[in-house]
């Protein structure tokens, strides 16, 4: 497998923790989605990192790619075998995923000539991240699904998104109120999978 992307991208990133818990080998090709000659296009219509291609098989939207490498039947699963927890587990995922394009969408903003930037989007998207990060912080303090006692999808998903916003320094101030986010985070950073994919600015 070849798992198209570049190591700052929260998706990627997520992508790489399941293939490495899973055990499942695969060679990283680096290419960022921004550059004029960019080769994601050739792997997603959409132009957006992750890709994933097996064989004849181009896999894109990494929750999509999380499910496609749940159909191996690889250990561990990272879904309850019970479909309605599993549609949960995924639920939760996607608020984190939310969490993450929410503040990619700021850091491209920041990226805008200041005069060019609006304010009603950064506040928007902040939002988004604050109402989120509730919403898993709710969740990891019950357990179910997210913080468990087994991994999961929603794990992974949550320590790749809070590791964004620490990486850009987005909603700095996350963790104050929100201590079992910063226990999951802390429990999930001693996994070898995680410790080896946090982002870094080389
Ligand atoms: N929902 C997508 C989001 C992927 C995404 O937004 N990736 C960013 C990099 S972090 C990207 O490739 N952006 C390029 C673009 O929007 O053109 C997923 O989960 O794979």
């Amino acid at each position: 497998m070849k798992l198209i992307g570049n190591y700052t991208s929260p998706f990627v990133r997520k992508i790489s923790i399941i293939l490495l818990e899973k055990g499942i080998t695969f060679e990283f090709v680096n290419a960022s989605p921004w550059e004029a000659d960019s080769p994601v296009g050739q792997f997603n219509p959409l132009g957006k990192v992750p890709a994933l291609i097996d064989g004849d098989d181009s896999w894109f939207d990494s929750a999509i790619i999380a499910d496609y490498l749940e159909l191996h039947n690889t250990t561990p699963p990272l879904l309850p075998a019970d479909r309605l927890q599993a549609l949960k587990v995924r639920q939760l995922a996607l608020v984190a995923d939310g969490v993450a394009e929410a503040a990619l969408l700021i850091v491209r903003e920041q990226m805008r000539p200041d005069a060019a930037q609006s304010a009603e989007q950064l506040a928007r998207q902040r939002e988004k991240i604050l109402r989120g990060l509730d919403r898993l912080e709710q969740a990891a303090g019950a357990g179910q699904g997210l913080n468990g006692e087994a991994i999961t999808l929603a794990d992974i998903a949550t320590v790749c998104a809070l590791g964004y916003l620490n990486f850009r320094r987005v909603a700095p101030g996350w963790c104050a109120s929100r201590p079992q986010l910063v226990r999951l985070a802390e429990k999930m950073l001693l996994r070898d999978s995680v410790a080896r994919t946090a982002p870094s600015a080389t």
